[in-house]
């Protein structure tokens, strides 16, 4: 009956994560999979995370099915969140909030909603890009062609390009961009490069998507929301997908929203009915549990307070490994240049390792990072960077 069934070649990023964990040496060092660890090299749970969740559980009845939209309490926890508590926007009630199954749940549903009511506008991607971004849009029917982002001669954005780019695209044109930490180069927009990519989104009338899935990895909560309520502010109409799986540690739970930023509260409500048609003929209504953790830790002020910290404490530990990391190659390979590992932001780091390198690293030393030559950046600690530092230098240096 199945045998036209084509093999899956498998995801890249999560079949070399399998690969690690088969891997028998006693000293692998696992950079591939973007995930959080912590220095005991843990996906950590998160003291306000469980402080939440013993909470939920303690109160918790009844399970009824949620509306297909998700919990109320979520989605407007996610709305203050994103866009600052009491942000004009939501006042207005002119942004429809889905809580989704996880970010990738939320860029999801926004895909088929783009789908059936912007069938003409392309996904532009930028240049290079999470690979399942490409995945779920093609996957709902789109066609996907990508702008220049990352310019591999300096390190930094093509901002030129960019602008250029996004000058001459049809209008209606749907830009998927990270808000912040791109994933995979850990190079992002500068506030100014933000607003001046503005009046350009409003003349081309494009249709930006924003996919958030680091919010506190960058510089901070508050900030790295700079993109979104940027747009929000300057009145451009928007979707933000965002995710707490690694900003709470929330990988296996699936927490995630879809956001649309709408001009008014009459289209708003249209959109956010289409949402819940979307929703009810995928997979009906998201999961309780996780959804209602994350509430909690964002409404409560303890525990609030406590997420901040935590999520502080993990940024800066990324960013004392960037520096550890930098410090030793330096000095292995003096006369070149690692200030990318210290200026790039969030897990992620583009090392411009070629594939055969990130190979060599793999065979000879099992540290993995991926074939485009990210690694992630959280999965150093303080007794596995030297090592790392060391397999760099001897297959750069070779
Ligand atoms: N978007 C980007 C850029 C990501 O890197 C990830 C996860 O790695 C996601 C979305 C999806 O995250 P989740 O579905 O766990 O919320
Ligand atoms: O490392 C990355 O870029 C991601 C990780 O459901 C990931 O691909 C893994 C599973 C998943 C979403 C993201």
């Amino acid at each position: 009956m199945f045998q036209h069934v084509d093999a899956y070649a498998g995801d890249p990023i999560l079949s070399l994560n399998e690969a690690f964990q088969k891997d028998p040496r006693a000293d692998k060092i696992n950079l591939s999979i973007g995930i959080y660890f912590d220095n005991d090299g843990r996906i950590p749970m998160l003291p306000s995370v469980r402080a939440a969740e013993l909470a939920v559980v303690e109160a918790a009845g009844a399970r009824p099915y949620l509306p297909m939209e998700g919990a109320a309490n979520f989605r407007s926890a996610v709305q203050e969140l994103l866009f600052g508590t009491g942000h004009p926007a939501i006042a207005a009630g002119r942004i429809a909030t889905i809580q989704g199954v996880g970010s990738s749940g939320g860029l999801k549903v926004g895909a088929d909603l783009l789908k059936r009511y912007f069938p003409d506008s392309k996904i532009y991607l930028s240049d290079p890009t999470w690979d399942n971004h490409r995945a779920v849009f093609e996957g709902s029917g789109h066609v996907c062609e990508t702008y220049p982002y990352y310019d591999a001669a300096t390190g930094g954005v093509r901002f030129d390009d960019l602008l250029a780019f996004f000058e001459q695209l049809p209008t209606r044109s749907v830009v998927l961009m990270h808000a912040c930490c791109h994933n995979p180069t850990g190079v992002d927009l500068t506030a100014d490069q933000w607003r001046a990519l503005v009046p350009v989104m409003r003349e081309r009338e494009l249709l930006p998507f924003l996919d958030l899935a680091y919010q506190g990895y960058g510089d901070g909560i508050e900030e790295d929301a700079f993109a979104v309520r940027l747009l929000a502010d300057e009145g451009i109409s928007f979707l933000i997908a965002n995710s707490f799986s690694k900003s709470m540690s929330l990988y296996g739970e699936r927490c995630g929203a879809l956001s649309v930023v709408c001009p008014n509260a009459a289209q708003a409500a249209l959109v956010l009915g289409q949402l819940k048609f979307m929703i009810r003929r995928n997979y009906s209504n998201p999961p309780m549990h996780g959804g209602q953790v994350v509430a909690k830790v964002l409404t409560d002020p303890k525990l609030r307070g406590m997420w901040e910290a935590e999520v502080k404490e993990m940024r800066e530990r990324i960013q004392a490994m960037r520096k550890q990391l930098h410090g030793v190659l330096v000095a292995k390979l003096p006369g070149r240049n690692f200030d990318y590992f210290l200026t790039q932001r969030g897990m992620f780091s583009y090392t411009g390792l070629t594939e055969s390198q990130a190979e060599r690293l793999k065979a000879e030393f099992g540290v993995y990072i991926l074939r485009s030559g990210r690694m992630c950046v959280a999965g150093l600690n303080t007794r596995n960077v030297e090592a790392t530092a060391a397999a760099f230098a001897a297959v750069l240096g070779a």
